[in-house]
């Protein structure tokens, strides 16, 4: 088995065979394709479409949460979990328009199968609509699902060495979010060490510190999508 710095690479040959890479291939473009046709659709209907990503239990349907307690703006959730309805329920209750996709075995969400939730969707009206993808920090991030930002969320408790051992997911932000700010001294978690890890993946990359708890962060957060609602009046 081969080794780097003494530490074990698993490998699987079958994922090296060109059949098995040719196969992704088509699955990645024919994905690509359906997010080319859900951004049109989301362009022809004026919605920012946000694609939120992260590790599970990071703090994604809790910021929509405080998002709808704060926010000015309509916005609409489409839910993906592998299963259950426990975070779209979470947002019915506080009278947000969410609808739940469960994936089954699928560890992300796919550009079809947002689509055929926009499409359970009454969106008339709305000018947000966040998408929370599965949580996972690693394959989300291959999946285009035709929205036109991501934001990736790190939260405190899962370490300030994150960014730079999951890049592909961090080089897809378009903003980070550290998630669960006030517990950052519990956790030994430098902010600036965040920052400047993502900054050296992407420069232009904006990073903000929230926390559901203390409210710190959330006039940033919401700031940020209201500049990008008016950039595309
Ligand atoms: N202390 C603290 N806890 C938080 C904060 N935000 C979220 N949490 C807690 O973190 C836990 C997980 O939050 P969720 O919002 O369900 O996380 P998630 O990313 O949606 O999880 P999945 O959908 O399972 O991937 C819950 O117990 C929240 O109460 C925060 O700002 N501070
Ligand atoms: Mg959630």
């Amino acid at each position: 088995m081969p080794t780097v710095n003494n530490s074990t690479i698993v490998s699987n040959p079958n994922l090296k065979q060109p059949k098995t890479i040719a196969i992704m291939k088509r699955v990645l473009e024919s994905n690509d394709q359906n997010a080319i046709a859900n951004q049109r659709s989301f362009d022809e209907r004026h919605i920012l479409a946000i694609n939120l990503m992260s590790s599970p239990g990071s703090g994604k349907t809790t910021l929509l949460e405080a998002t709808a307690r704060k926010a000015k703006f309509k916005f609409a959730v489409i839910e993906g979990d592998m299963e259950t309805n426990r975070d779209a329920d979470r947002l019915l209750k506080l009278g947000v328009n969410a609808y739940q996709i469960c994936t089954g075995t699928a560890c992300h969400l796919e550009a079809d199968m947002v689509r055929n939730a926009a499409d359970q969707m009454n969106l008339n009206g709305i000018e947000v609509l966040f998408v929370e993808n599965v949580g996972n920090l690693v394959c989300p991030a291959s999946y285009e699902l035709g929205t036109h930002l991501n934001v990736v969320l790190l939260s405190t408790p899962e370490g300030d060495d994150k960014v730079l051992k999951y890049p592909v997911m961090f080089r897809t932000a378009d903003l980070v979010l550290i998630t669960k700010a006030e517990l950052a001294p519990m956790f030994d978690f430098s902010v600036d060490r965040v920052r400047s890890e993502v900054r050296q993946l992407k420069p232009e990359i904006k990073t903000v510190a929230v926390s559901a708890k203390t409210g710190e962060g959330f006039d940033d957060w919401l700031a940020f999508i209201e500049a990008h609602l008016q950039a595309r009046q």
